[in-house]
């Protein structure tokens, strides 16, 4: 037997494994499995970040286990690109015919192999190991990974100097939570716990997000901001600071570098220009600024949970670097319970050259293969070949992802995975938008049947998930496929062979003991309290860096820019409303949109409208408006229910396009703009225009 028994009946026992979802919280689960069949997954309350609880979606995540259209055996195509017509074929026919191809391509050039995935699962070993050490191998493009954090973790590198920051549970002593662009609730529910904490020991929380979310709603004072101008709110506060005194000067000389250059550009940002940019009252900045103050009177801990949310625009990399400044202007940094937390990843001691070999890149045919950005995937996979582009992109295998719903301007991106001489192969759980694209689909499994190893970006714990149940059907792992795929290609070196335990076990070396893991399921890492209160930031300078010599030396403005963003909207903008699309509660980006409990949950893809924009266009709520700009249009039913701020729609996502009522998503409106740092998608930097219409088409796919 596995682990331990809670005290169940004989024929039961239980399973400690990790969930793999792409959530800040990695939750510890518990899964009870009966005569070799899961009857339960539940969060492990020994974990005390997961603390027994986990969300509705992983709840009931055997609904998706267990779901009559998991894909069971290898799918070659059987109709047109995007038909979703497939034919069952065997594993070894699957395998050979997909080796055959690559083989062909790669004799031309492996650089038109593109290998295109994501964090459909979080775990280090079904994530890039096994596939990384064979594309490294074949010498294929490389994927610059940028879809969801890459603007934040440059802006978090230039100023604190990775993805690094205060430990979670310290936020239960914070005085002053500052939640700025996060819903916690909808998206990093065990936060939200620490919050509740914080709050019942008489802390005050400020929502800072664009939508009055439910988090927003329970938060003391809610400051709804335009998208993509957070940057000129933390200026603003700094302003404040600086006029009241506030600054922690002892802090700042020992422990921050560029603050006369910060001090001089905050100073042009009084309250009343921010919020004349902000589209708030000066008032809610001032009142928020006083918080802050009264916090750094009383020497009490000031802490912000800053999300993502705000990094999906134009500036967000520059916004990351304004706020991530904001807790050593103030000296947060000193107390346990003070500072910043947008992601903890930069933690931990992953042996990612172990894990995924990119020396393997050496015994290649192309030692430097070029970098394609996931987040334009729609242009790229049009564009010919060329000297600058280098060749067309011939073949995909897309692991872990979802691109034909989740990657931007799905117009474009639907183009090119119809590209009749495209090859693609796509390993998946479920016949998704991008599978229906498929050459070849291969169903993988799930979490609760191969082993993992995570770490976490919301806490700083590793996580083991062993399986708890045996394959279903002809299911795979993704490491099986890609060890196969290197057999057949004749990659004779010893680290193909490496089973998922031994990767397991390579993913933090020495670094985590793997006993401890094997007992409890997960292990903390060693952190300080309190990791920067006396500086040691893992900059160059070790300092927390206002102005970044690394940004000037690439002729970059040093200091925190406050940028508007590609697509300024307003009521004298060709396209007048702000779109955002951030993530429905019961959906994991486009994850679990195919479980019926939960897509009854949420209803249908619904467009959330101020009355007032509205009413001048016509619409009530329950219409079926067309949201639309040149990139395209998508059909949504209209919702006034109080969420969205004038001048702001709100499209949750991520809706799968063959669930909707037009074959479209939020995705047909968004564009392949990138951010100014980190080469990110913009999301939330999106200009629509809304009209009402008057029924929907008949629902397709
Ligand atoms: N239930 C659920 N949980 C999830 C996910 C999911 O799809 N569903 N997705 C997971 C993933 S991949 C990620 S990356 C995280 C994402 O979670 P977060 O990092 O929290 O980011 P988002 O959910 O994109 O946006 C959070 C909030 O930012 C607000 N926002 C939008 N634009 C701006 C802006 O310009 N400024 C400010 N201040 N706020 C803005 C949005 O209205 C939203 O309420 O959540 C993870 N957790
Ligand atoms: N408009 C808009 N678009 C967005 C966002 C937004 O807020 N608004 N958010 C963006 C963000 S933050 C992110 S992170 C991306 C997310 O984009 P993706 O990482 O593509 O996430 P998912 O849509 O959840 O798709 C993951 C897929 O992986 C599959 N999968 C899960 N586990 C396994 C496994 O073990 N093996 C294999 N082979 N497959 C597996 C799942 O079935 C699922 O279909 O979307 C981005 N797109
Ligand atoms: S999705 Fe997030 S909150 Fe839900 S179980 Fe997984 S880690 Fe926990
Ligand atoms: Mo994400």
């Amino acid at each position: 037997m596995d682990t331990f028994t809670v005290g169940a009946s004989p024929i039961e026992h239980t399973i400690l494994g990790a969930c793999p979802h792409d959530c800040p919280d990695t939750c510890a689960l518990v899964t009870t499995v009966r005569a070799g069949r899961a009857i339960r997954v539940q969060g492990n309350a020994a974990h005390p970040q997961t603390g027994g609880v986990l969300c509705t979606k992983v709840s009931r995540y055997l609904e998706r286990v267990y779901h009559p259209e998991r894909l069971l055996q290898p799918l070659r195509r059987g109709g047109p690109k995007g038909a979703g017509r497939f034919e069952p074929v065997s594993w070894e026919r699957a395998l050979d015919d997909i080796a055959e191809r690559l083989r062909a391509i790669a004799a031309r050039d492996p650089q038109a192999i593109l290998p295109y995935s994501y964090a459909g699962t979080m775990g280090l070993v079904q994530g890039e190991s096994m596939a990384a050490r064979f594309f490294h191998r074949l010498g294929a493009s490389r994927l610059d990974r940028t879809i969801c954090s890459a603007a934040g973790a440059a802006g978090l590198e230039y100023t604190l100097g990775g993805k690094v920051g205060m430990p979670v549970e310290h936020f239960a002593h914070s005085r002053l939570i500052l939640i700025w662009g996060s819903n916690s609730i909808g998206s990093n529910l065990h936060f939200w716990r620490i919050a509740q904490q914080a709050k019942r020991a008489g802390a005050r929380l400020v929502c800072i997000d664009p939508r009055r979310t439910e988090t927003a709603e329970k938060c003391h004072a809610h400051i709804a901001l335009l998208p993509g101008t957070d940057a000129a709110l933390a200026y603003a506060l700094m302003h404040e600071c600086i006029v009241h005194g506030w600054v922690d000067e002892d802090y700042v000389q020992r422990h921050t570098l560029g603050w006369e250059a910060l001090r001089a550009r905050a100073l042009q940002w009084p309250p009343q220009r921010a919020a004349a940019v902000c589209g708030v009252p000066a008032a809610h900045i001032e009142a928020l600024a006083r918080d802050i103050g009264t916090c750094v009177q009383q020497r009490a801990p000031v802490a912000i949970r800053l999300n993502y949310g705000m990094q999906r625009v134009r500036g967000g990399a520059n916004a990351v670097r304004a706020v991530a400044c904001l807790p050593a202007v103030i000296g947060a940094w000193r107390h346990r319970g003070g500072g910043l937390l947008l992601s903890s990843s930069g933690w931990y001691p992953v042996q990612r050259d172990v894990l995924q070999r990119p020396d393997l890149l050496q015994r290649s045919p192309c030692p430097q293969p070029r970098i394609i950005n996931m987040s334009t995937i729609g242009d790229d996979l049009l564009r010919p070949s060329s000297p600058a582009f280098g060749p067309a992109i011939e073949a995909l295998i897309v692991y872990n992802s979802n691109p034909v719903a989740v990657a931007p301007q799905s117009g474009q991106v639907v183009r090119g995975f119809a590209r009749d001489d495209l090859f693609t192969v796509v390993l998946e759980q479920f016949a998704t938008d991008t599978a229906d694209y498929a050459d070849y689909v291969l169903p993988a499994t799930t979490q609760l049947e191969h082993w993992d190893i995570h770490l976490s970006y919301g806490h700083t714990d590793v996580l083991l998930n062993r399986p708890a149940i045996a394959p279903l059907g002809q299911a795979r792992p993704n490491t099986w496929v890609f060890r196969e795929l290197a057999r057949r290609l004749g990659f004779d070196e010893p680290c193909f062979a490496d089973d998922d335990e031994t990767l397991c076990r390579q993913a933090f070396g020495e670094a985590v003991d793997f006993e401890t893991l094997l007992q409890q399921g997960y292990a903390p890492l060693p952190l300080p309290d309190a990791p920067f209160a006396r500086g040691g930031f893992p900059t160059p300078s070790g300092k927390c860096e206002f102005a970044s010599p690394r940004l000037a030396v690439l002729g970059l403005d040093p200091l925190p820019a406050v940028l508007p963003n590609h697509e300024p909207a307003g009521a004298d903008a060709r396209y007048p409303l702000a779109m955002i699309s951030p993530p429905a509660r019961h959906f994991l980006n486009s994850t679990f949109v195919n479980v019926t409990s939960l897509r009854d949950a949420e209803g249908e893809p619904q467009l959330e409208m101020h009355p007032d924009d509205a009413s001048a266009r016509g619409i009530a709520d329950g219409d079926w408006v067309e949201v639309f700009n040149e990139r395209g249009r998508h059909r949504m039913r209209a919702r006034l229910n109080g969420r969205a701020r004038p001048g702001v729609v709100v499209g949750l996502g991520i809706w799968w396009r063959k669930f909707s009522a037009d074959g479209t998503n939020v995705n047909e409106l968004t564009s392949q703009a990138l951010t100014d740092l980190g080469r990110a998608p913009t999301f939330y930097d999106c200009a629509v225009q809304v009209r009402r219409c008057t029924a929907a088409p008949a629902v397709q796919g």
